[in-house]
């Protein structure tokens, strides 16, 4: 078992030492290492950068495609004065599934390649010195796990088949932190924003962890951005609210600093704080309400990709990317198709960007099984054997995402499932499940969804029922219909829209894929398919189709940048649908989008939300 722990931040109660770094590395292609006593010290002498992903360093293929164990390991040097605290090294991440040992002593497990996890080394290290640390991770995929895929043996190596369509990266790509807490600690903290009669305030929620804390004071203070304490509050629930409260607002963030005080007669022994916008959302009939305004989403799907680091953590590439987005006129992106690293959120609440923020649950369609490779008939993806290891599975990674993002301004809805096969009447019980958990996990109660594939519309979705809007991903102009057929591409997309709006729809809908592979080098005239000027034309036809439906709230292409995938006969050196390239810089595209969404006011076809 592993446990969650807030991000971990210096105060004057609480330390955190960076463990980023060059770590030992070592293939253990056979799985043999804690029999062999790995966990005391590796054999092989490879070097790892921590955080990046393992497989994009070395030069034979069978590094870069190796399924099954990998083991990292770092000497750790913990303080004498830390004696007594509760000690912890956090992982921001471990993919897909990892065993932390501390001194040749197993400590914990954690399932799941996205989300953070600590392992407590309180009582197994040695005080005043070095400590060995070390990792096996496995970086296999099942049809019960998140993502979903297989592993097969292949001339006797174990190999993965994705069934979804971005590289296997996998690694401890995000930080690693070693870090010193008090016995006694804040262990999590919950604020949701109501508005009532046009004031916002917030209602907060401290939870503590440890013996003896009903002994306890707990104060919150509200400091604004100029540092002045603005508000304050007693309590481990309580209300606040701040006079003249500035709100946080897409690309005009307003961060306050809340700070949590745990104390016992008048001494401060936790003390812990986070930056949070206040801002309320909500859906109206087809409105999304940011503050209770419209708002229309401008952006895009991401992913955690870039040359070298593979789905390693790199604040550079973060950097890039958000200047990149404030560029193009962007407001919003969804974190496909996993949970993104930490401090992907903590920039988006800076900088004023709207999130659907999305489980790893990809690649669960039966037809997709093994993207690209082998189609044919099946059972619906809902109704194997495995399907109750992939629910457990699946529940755990909702719980751990709204866990760690529920107190994020920039969250503004949570994205279930990508592409699931939702159009067969046995998936429903599994949805309605996921859909509870999300809803009783969110203190905030933010709009669910799941990103739909063309299989599921207005009349054959069977789960649609259960969001509160609708996103949908569509390739009109590339998988169907693409080339001189877009005519007929646009034909069709207007007869699905008229088959959504005769339905009656009554939620947002908000396009979260739509695009072209487009070659960066590429120009001609006429357009042809995988041209630069095609990706214009494409995008300019859906566009058109968009802008006639009042029930469209948002458009996010398929993708921000080129990203790596599996090898295979419709990809080139990866998938080519961004609107930048890899290395970050503008198809022709991205040109016309930037004269659109500066052109696209913020309400965009609102029909007057009031909420
Ligand atoms: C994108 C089969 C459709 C998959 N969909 C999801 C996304 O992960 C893919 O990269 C479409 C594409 O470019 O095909």
């Amino acid at each position: 078992m592993s446990s969650y722990m807030l991000y971990p931040r210096n105060t004057s109660t609480r330390r955190v030492l960076s463990l980023d770094g060059m770590w030992r590395f070592s293939f253990d292609p056979e799985g043999i290492g804690t029999e062999k006593g790995w966990q005391n010290g590796l054999p092989a002498t490879l070097t790892m950068p921590v955080p990046s992903s393992f497989q994009d360093y070395f030069t034979d293929k069978d590094s870069r495609e190796f399924s099954g164990d990998v083991w990292y390991e770092t000497d750790v040097f913990v303080p004498s004065e830390w004696q007594g605290q509760s000690i912890n090294v956090r992982f921001g991440s471990a993919t897909h599934r990892a065993t932390v040992f501390c001194n040749g002593q197993e400590i914990t497990s954690h399932e799941g390649g996205f989300t953070p996890f600590c392992a407590e080394i309180s009582d197994v290290a040695v005080y005043g010195q070095y400590n060995l640390i070390s990792v096996c991770v496995n970086n296999e995929l099942h049809e019960y796990t998140l993502p979903a895929g297989n592993t097969i043996l292949a001339n006797g190596k174990k190999r993965v088949r994705p069934y979804f369509d971005f590289f296997n990266y996998s690694g401890l790509q995000r930080s690693v932190m070693l870090t010193a807490t008090p016995k006694l600690a804040i262990q999590d903290f919950e604020v949701v924003h109501k508005s009532v009669d046009q004031v916002v305030c917030t209602d907060y929620k401290v939870k503590v962890d440890g013996v003896g804390f009903t002994a306890c004071d707990i104060q919150v203070l509200i400091f604004d951005e100029a540092g002045v304490l603005v508000a304050q509050a007693e309590g481990q629930t309580g209300n606040i609210c701040i006079p003249d409260v500035k709100l946080w607002e897409v690309h005009d963030a307003y961060l306050y600093k809340f700070v949590v005080r745990l104390s016992v007669d008048d001494e401060i022994i936790d003390e812990w704080f986070d930056y949070i916008g206040i801002r309320t959302i909500s859906i109206d009939g087809t409105d999304i309400l940011l503050n209770g305004k419209p708002v229309y989403l401008k952006g895009f799907g991401k992913h955690e990709d870039s040359d070298i680091a593979g789905r390693g953590f790199s604040l550079p590439v973060l950097k890039r990317d958000f200047e990149l987005m404030k560029w193009i006129g962007a407001n919003s992106f969804r974190t496909s198709h996993y949970p993104y690293s930490e401090e992907t959120y903590y920039l988006a609440d800076r900088e004023g960007f709207l999130i659907i923020d999305e489980v790893a649950a990809v690649g669960f369609m039966a037809s997709f099984a093994n993207f690209l490779g082998q189609m044919g008939k099946r059972d619906c993806f809902f109704e194997k054997k495995t399907t109750p290891r992939l629910l457990d599975n699946h529940l755990q990674a909702v719980r751990e995402l709204i866990l760690r993002d529920k107190n994020h301004a920039c969250v503004i809805a949570w994205s279930l499932f990508n592409e699931p096969e939702s159009n067969h009447e046995s998936a429903y019980p599994y949805f309605e499940k996921i859909f509870k958990e999300a809803l009783l996990c969110d203190p905030q109660k933010r709009p669910r969804t799941f990103a739909m594939e063309r299989s599921s519309d207005f009349a054959s979705c069977h789960c649609r029922q259960l969001c509160d809007l609708i996103t949908l991903n569509r390739y009109y102009g590339w998988y169907i219909s693409g080339g001189p057929n877009i005519d007929d591409a646009e034909r069709a997309f207007v007869e699905e829209m008229e088959g959504w709006k005769n339905s009656g729809i009554d939620v947002p809908v908000v396009f979260t894929e739509y695009g072209t592979d487009t070659d960066s080098h590429m120009h001609k005239l006429p357009s042809v398919m995988w041209s630069q000027e095609y990706q214009q034309e494409m995008l300019e036809m859906n566009h058109r189709v968009f802008d006639s439906y009042d029930f469209v709230k948002g458009e996010q292409i398929w993708n921000f940048a080129d990203f790596q995938t599996t090898e295979g006969i419709m990809r080139v050196d990866g998938n080519k649908k961004g609107i930048f390239t890899r290395q970050r810089q503008p198809k022709s595209a991205a040109f016309d989008l930037k004269q659109r969404w500066e052109s696209l006011p913020r309400d965009y076809k609102s029909t007057g939300g009031s909420k």
